[in-house]
């Protein structure tokens, strides 16, 4: 007996594609065969022919959590696995910040212990787990060494968390080269995956001064201070540490073309250096921070297009498309997608991260939150933008339909299948293995047409679809060729027809095992 049986889908996996019903019980995936007998279940859904995928692992989302060192992030976990399931996603996992009041061999395990004790206030739409963002090494010394590796383990054994995020910028935030190799040697004896953002942190500081001083404030500005050249040097100093320590790295949200080149080459030379993208850098292009000469940008709808009060563009919506690193020249999209489909890129993330765009006190007044702090200077408009409901759609319409993306393999591999098995969830999350997976699975719209016996699918990206916090989505306007129909979360349906399905909500905190991809080998020491 089964409690749910998807009849009639196209199956696709990191493998394979073939024609199979799923029969689900106990929120597992209990049997995949060619006919299941219907009589046999508790519950049946016709895929019509659809493409059925694992639930999205969309393993980069930044959330609002109690150690607010990126601001105020305009989703709480509620709502971002609510805008996640609405996309196709299952699993997100976000990031839980050190919190540097606390010390000792319990420090960062009292940091995690934290974020999981608020979310657990919260309804949550599916599962989540938690990185851990260091931003300082306790003791600065050799001594810091042995207490590292004692508060990783730790974190390990309380929470299973098992990755480490590094920022090479940032005032506050950047860490010295000394304590990114005492990081590494922690995380190469735990077995953790190391995850670096890399840019230049001290050239980007003189950069951003420079252009303050000659008066060059605008949002388009926060690009030409953080250049393509200053992401490659510290994707190079990077592989110079963690070849120096023989452990592998993964770098997070690569933006460009110098940095893919110093990847691709790392990796040919036997390096196990491992690296993300995000749709953005596929799809976006810094024309779009260039509002101020009065034009919309592409693929903006015209509906949430704020007029200023003398009737001019709005001066100030190039913020909206603000992050870091910045979204480059249309050029650097097409080595993105090179990079996608040769293998530099082991995994998709979104690194949703949204700011309000109007400021959520005023609303009707439409005071945009970012230029009537601080001027507008773009040093201070938060860097990011929402993400994890439109990186499936976005993938499935930009990357399969339009053929940017070599098959629906590579689309399950990258964005289901490797951020499982990259963060230590694998088989469980990201695959549709029967016996061992949970019953995280995506249908899709049949293919072509939207039309059929249900209710048509979105054709186009609005704000409204997504179902996040957030005021305003980067891909506004954005022509769609499909969509998630349901979205189904340990068995229960959660997002049926462009509706959450509230009483199904049933997301839990994520523990998590070792990587089985991007950590270090125990024989390495
Ligand atoms: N890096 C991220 O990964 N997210 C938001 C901001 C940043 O710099
Ligand atoms: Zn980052
Ligand atoms: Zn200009
Ligand atoms: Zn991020």
């Amino acid at each position: 007996m089964f409690d749910l049986v998807i009849k009639n889908g196209v199956i696709c996996t990191a493998s394979d594609l073939y024609q199979a019903d799923i029969g689900i019980r106990a929120g597992k995936i209990e049997c995949i065969a060619s006919n299941i007998d219907s009589s046999l279940a508790g519950g049946i859904i016709d895929a019509e022919g659809a493409f059925v995928t694992p639930g999205g692992i969309d393993a980069h989302v930044h959330v609002d959590e109690p150690c607010k060192l990126l601001g105020d992030v305009a989703d709480t976990m509620e709502s971002a696995t609510r805008s996640a399931v609405a996309g196709g996603t299952t699993t997100v996992i976000a990031f839980a910040t050190q919190d540097i009041e606390k010390k000792g061999p319990e420090a960062l395990s009292n940091s995690v212990e934290q974020v999981v004790n608020e979310y657990a206030q919260q309804t949550l739409y599916c599962d989540y787990a938690l990185h851990l963002i260091l931003f300082q090494v306790e003791q600065n010394s050799i001594a810091g060494r042995q207490l590292l590796d004692v508060q990783l383990q730790n974190v390990y054994e309380d929470f299973g968390v098992t990755s480490v995020k590094v920022f090479m910028t940032y005032p506050g935030l950047q860490m010295s080269d000394y304590d990114i190799l005492t990081t590494m040697h922690a995380t190469r004896s735990n077995e953790f995956t190391t995850m670096i953002h890399a840019e230049n942190g001290d050239l980007i500081r003189w950069m951003i001064e420079d252009l303050e001083s000659k008066g060059l404030l605008d949002p388009f500005y926060h690009g030409v201070s953080r250049p393509i050249e200053f992401e490659g040097e510290a994707t190079n100093r990077a592989i110079v540490l963690s070849s120096t320590l023989k452990t592998p790295i993964l770098f997070v949200h690569v933006s460009s073309p110098d940095a893919i080149q110093t990847i691709s080459k790392a990796q040919a030379r036997g390096l196990r250096v491992f690296a993300e993208t995000c749709p953005q850098y596929a799809l976006l292009s810094d024309e779009l921070t260039k509002c101020h000469h009065g034009k919309e940008p592409a693929g903006h709808n015209s509906s949430s297009f704020e007029k200023t009060e003398n009737k001019t563009a709005d001066q100030f919506e190039g913020a909206k498309y603000i992050c870091s690193p910045p979204i480059r020249g249309e050029q650097c999209q097409e080595h993105i997608w090179n990079a996608i489909n040769d293998g530099t890129f082991t995994i998709i993330g979104s690194d949703h991260c949204p700011y309000y765009y109007y400021d959520k006190v005023s609303g009707a007044s439409k005071h945009r939150a970012f230029r009537d702090n601080k001027d507008g200077r773009f040093r201070y408009i938060p860097n990011g933008m929402p993400g994890v409901c439109t990186r499936l759609p976005l993938l499935m319409t930009y990357g399969y339909t339009h053929g940017k993306i070599r098959d629906m393999a590579k689309f399950v591999e990258l964005n289901c299948t490797n951020p499982a098995k990259v963060y230590g969830c694998y088989p469980q999350k990201g695959s549709l293995l029967p016996g061992v997976s949970d019953a995280d699975i995506v249908i899709w719209y049949p293919q072509g047409s939207s039309e059929g016996k249900y209710p048509p699918r979105p054709d186009s990206i609005t704000n409204d679809l997504l179902e996040h916090g957030c005021d305003y989505t980067p891909f506004e306007g954005f022509p769609l060729s499909n969509w998630p129909r349901f979205t189904i979360v340990k068995g229960r349906v959660v997002y049926r027809e462009g509706m959450i399905v509230e009483e199904n909500a049933c997301g839990d905190y994520l523990r998590r095992e070792k990587s089985t991809m991007c950590s270090n080998e125990k024989s390495a020491s």
